[in-house]
């Protein structure tokens, strides 16, 4: 979840679609004008998914008691008695949302599936005509906190598909109960009280503040915490409303943004080309280098032209392999993951902001046969290859970047392409076999 935790004016839209074009000029597109981001949502999320068998669900009189500690809590941290009274012990227990929160992936998902599904040719078009309805809006927003418009578009409908869902549970109800469970009581009682502060400040009645089951609100899902630190009043009412308000959303959105470091020159990063000899060992976000060695490497434009020559740095990334489409990231990628911390999102906003503001889908798509892996069988990609002395740390059943590395190294040591892709060869070579699902 986020605590994690989305215009240019009409004629700006139309310099954008031209640059998209000529996407290195001095604005939004420019890799750099003045040389100038629940929990992690991980790759791994996906539809199926399993409910570790662990942990006691508390009951209605343990609830009961633990509202009564957070009431004098509350008291404690300045909370209005009529706050308390009218929301906090009304909140209801539900242990729907503690399965929710317990519940892990049980399949991994391929780049090609969570791409595909998130930017879609409706969702670019809806965001095309989004940008223009609201193109004065998005000029200010812009003008304010140096976040481009077509980004802001972009986190939008990558959170609620531009406010079409909010989320049905109030939220001092999932807070209250997530709080009053053990397993992540302590960030949860955080945001419980933050609630209740929003409250208390009269942005929103009781009974219309409502988010995900883990406590997201609003347009752009922000957790309680965000909107205290983030949230702003855009279009004068004086309340900061992130439900019902696109001003007070997008602006909040842009201001977060800003807050986390976003760069207003700088692209997110882009597509790119690798030669037919890449050293696949150099990708992943940690390995971060001037786009001036990138060249050198033989990496290119996707359209095979030159990268321009930009003082900034960047990581090269492979989300499905050497067959897949190449990636630089910038450092507005890692704004991108400080809001929601997975690669396949932060990659998601960029292409979705890009088409957007003009540009075309992927030179490369990506392939869609990867092998679906259980978790149970990453489990065993990584015992296998700690065992050969490939450093995966603790097995967790996630691939992440860590796993990647050392499937990297092991393909490296086989002769194999070391793109850290966990690809059919290298799991026979691991002795993992894969059905279809
Ligand atoms: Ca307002």
């Amino acid at each position: 979840m986020k605590s994690l935790r989305n215009l240019l004016p009409f004629v700006c839209c139309m310099s954008l679609i031209s640059c998209a074009q000529a996407p290195d000029s001095a604005n939004l597109h420019s890799e750099s004008a003045t040389i100038i981001k629940p929990e992690p949502r991980t790759e791994i999320s996906s539809s199926a998914t399993t409910t570790k068998p662990s942990a006691h669900i508390i009951s209605e009189a343990e609830f009961s008691v633990c509202i009564d500690n957070f009431s004098a809590q509350a008291k404690t941290a300045g909370i209005s008695n009529n706050t308390i009274n009218r929301s906090l012990r009304k909140a209801k227990l539900n242990t729907k949302v503690i399965e929710l929160d317990r519940k892990q992936p049980e399949f991994t998902t391929s780049f090609a599936d969570y791409f595909n599904r998130r930017v879609t040719s409706q969702r670019v078009d809806q965001g095309r005509a989004l940008l223009n309805k609201h193109a004065d809006l998005l000029k200010r927003i812009e003008q304010q906190y140096g976040v481009p418009a077509p980004y802001l578009i972009a986190f939008w409908g990558l959170e609620t598909n531009y406010g079409s869902f909010f989320g049905n549970i109030p939220v001092v109800d999932s807070l209250a109960t997530l709080a009053c469970d053990a397993r992540r009581s302590n960030f949860f009682t955080i945001e419980l009280i933050n609630a209740l502060r929003i409250l208390d400040a009269g942005d929103i009645a009781p009974d219309k503040m409502i988010g995900s089951w883990a406590g997201a609100m609003g347009h752009v899902q922000f957790m309680p915490t965000s909107f205290l630190q983030n949230a702003v009043d855009f279009d004068g009412d004086h309340k900061r409303d992130l439900w019902n308000s696109t001003p007070d959303a997008l602006a909040s959105a842009a201001k977060f943004l800003q807050s986390l470091g976003w760069q207003p020159e700088e692209r997110w990063g882009r597509e790119v080309k690798l030669p037919g000899s890449f050293p696949f060992l150099e990708a992943g976000l940690k390995n971060n280098k001037p786009i001036s060695e990138w060249v050198k490497l033989g990496v290119k434009r996707a359209d095979n032209s030159p990268l321009p020559h930009a003082n900034i740095n960047a990581s090269l990334l492979v989300p499905s392999g050497h067959q897949g489409p190449a990636f630089l990231a910038y450092d507005n990628f890692n704004v991108i993951m400080r809001w929601n911390r997975s690669e396949f999102y932060a990659i998601a906003v960029g292409q979705l902001a890009d088409q957007i503001a003009g540009a075309g889908k992927l030179v490369q798509s990506p392939p869609d046969d990867a092998p679906r892996l259980h978790r149970d069988q990453v489990i065993t990609l990584q015992e296998q290859l700690n065992q050969k002395g490939f450093n995966t740390g603790t097995p967790d059943g996630i691939l992440g970047p860590g796993t990647r590395r050392a499937i990297g190294e092991f393909q490296h040591q086989q002769g194999m392409i070391a793109d850290g892709f966990p690809g059919k060869e290298v799991l026979a070579l691991l002795g993992i076999s894969v059905d279809k699902h």
